[in-house]
């Protein structure tokens, strides 16, 4: 064997022993079925041209289907189709050269050849939307969490202290700039008690306005006194209390993420929703309070009688860099005024002339509202700074 056939050998087998420790398809039970998951019509049409394309290259064309990216295990993808679903690995295409690589939920045009187990996906179709965040540094990429998601579930947990509204300010703007709805899931009430959630909602309501979808669980929440005041410091606010409250976020249909730092509960939520312990959770460390990242797949569950939700393993930084779309989103009342400057490039701290600060307190934003506005201004400022010019954002 030349030493080139070898190598290729020795990584056929390396891909066939990954692939082999990969659970069964048919032991993963929640997964959604195709009927559950809707292709936009820019995606359907997408999915024709891909067709007819692979028929004018003189493939076999009824082997070709469309599917839906359900899961990634350390990156090899199951995908769903109207006949089953099944693994798949990449056309050489796709592997080489600037390959973007798939995210859950992205819809694809995949090839299901009679004789194999493992399909191919031939192209990736258009996404709809593109939750992604920066990874790496000054020369890093961003990359996708998933895609043609509607809603975005942003988990944050609350303790004893106030919540950690810069975190979920920082979420939003995130969120905001990727095309997606936004909720926050304000999770271990239990840890803050009746007046802490009090405290955080009205915390999060400053900074984030009142528009803010919020809800407040507890998991396995007993019928007690105190999750009575809890459930009232909720209400009495508008905020809904429960999982049930978040199963009414994602109604059949709707495709939606939870995000959150490991160990805010996002696979302890989607048990409470599937009314069982699908996911794996794990205890978070005492020391920090920092969870120990125990969901590694990218995976898509389908809620009793609700849509679906992709459980995602926790994120340990979200730098802001080029999300300026989003921060306007969240904060269009100070984005308006910023417009309004003497200065285009006004930091709105000490400069003449900045409507910014002339109006804060007329129009009701001065205060923790303006801060975490400006300090994420100031932020993705001295990223874009720091950014390697080759790098595109
Ligand atoms: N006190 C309390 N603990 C909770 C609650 N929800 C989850 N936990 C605990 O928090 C820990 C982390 O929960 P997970 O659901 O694994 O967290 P995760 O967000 O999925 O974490 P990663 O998969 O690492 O990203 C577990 O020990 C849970 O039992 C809650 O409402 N109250
Ligand atoms: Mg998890
Ligand atoms: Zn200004």
């Amino acid at each position: 064997m030349t030493k080139k056939g070898k190598a290729r050998r020795v990584r056929e087998m390396r891909a066939i022993r990954a692939t082999d420790s990969l659970p069964a398809l048919s032991v993963l039970t929640d997964l959604p079925s195709f009927d559950e998951l809707s292709p936009s019509d820019g995606q359907r049409q997408a999915y024709a041209e891909a067709c007819s394309r692979a028929e004018s290259a003189g493939g076999p064309v009824d082997e070709l289907v469309l599917g839906c990216v359900v899961r990634l295990d350390r990156g090899y993808p199951a995908v769903v189709t109207d006949g089953g679903t099944f693994r798949a690995e990449f056309a050489t295409r796709l592997t080489k050269g600037d390959f973007n690589r798939v995210a859950v939920g992205d819809w694809v045009c995949a090839r299901r050849p009679q004789s194999h187990e493992m399909g191919l996906i031939e192209e990736i179709l258009p996404r709809e939307s593109d939750i992604a965040r920066w990874r790496g540094s000054n020369r890093g990429e961003r990359q996708t969490l998933a895609a043609n998601v509607d809603l975005v579930i942003v988990v944050q947990q609350l303790s004893d202290r106030e919540v950690d509204f810069s975190r979920v300010a920082r979420s939003a703007v995130i969120v905001r700039d990727c095309g997606a709805e936004l909720a926050v899931v304000l999770s271990k009430a239990d840890r803050a008690g009746a007046d802490g959630v009090a405290r955080d909602i009205d915390a999060l309501r400053e900074v984030l306005g009142d528009d803010l979808r919020m809800v407040v669980t507890m998991a396995g929440a007993a019928e007690d006194a105190e999750t009575d005041d809890v459930r009232r410091a909720s209400e009495g606010r508008g905020v809904s209390f429960g999982e049930a409250g978040v199963h009414a976020l994602v109604p059949p249909g709707v495709v939606a993420i939870v995000l959150g730092e490991s160990g805010a509960g996002k696979s302890t939520l989607l048990n409470a929703l599937l009314g069982r312990d699908v996911l794996e959770t794990g205890a978070v460390r005492e020391s920090d309070d920092k969870g120990r990242h125990t969901t590694v797949a990218r995976r898509m569950v389908s809620l009793p009688d609700g849509g679906v939700i992709v459980d995602e393993p926790g994120l340990r930084s979200l730098p802001l860099i080029g999300h300026e779309r989003g921060l306007a989103l969240v904060f269009p009342d100070i984005a308006g005024q910023a417009a309004l400057c003497r200065f285009r490039n006004c930091t709105h701290t000490h400069e003449p002339g900045c409507a910014v600060n002339e109006h804060a307190d007329n129009l009701g934003y001065a205060g923790r509202r303006l801060d975490a506005y400006l300090s994420l201004a100031r932020e993705m400022r001295e990223s874009r700074q720091l950014i390697d010019p080759d790098v595109v954002i």
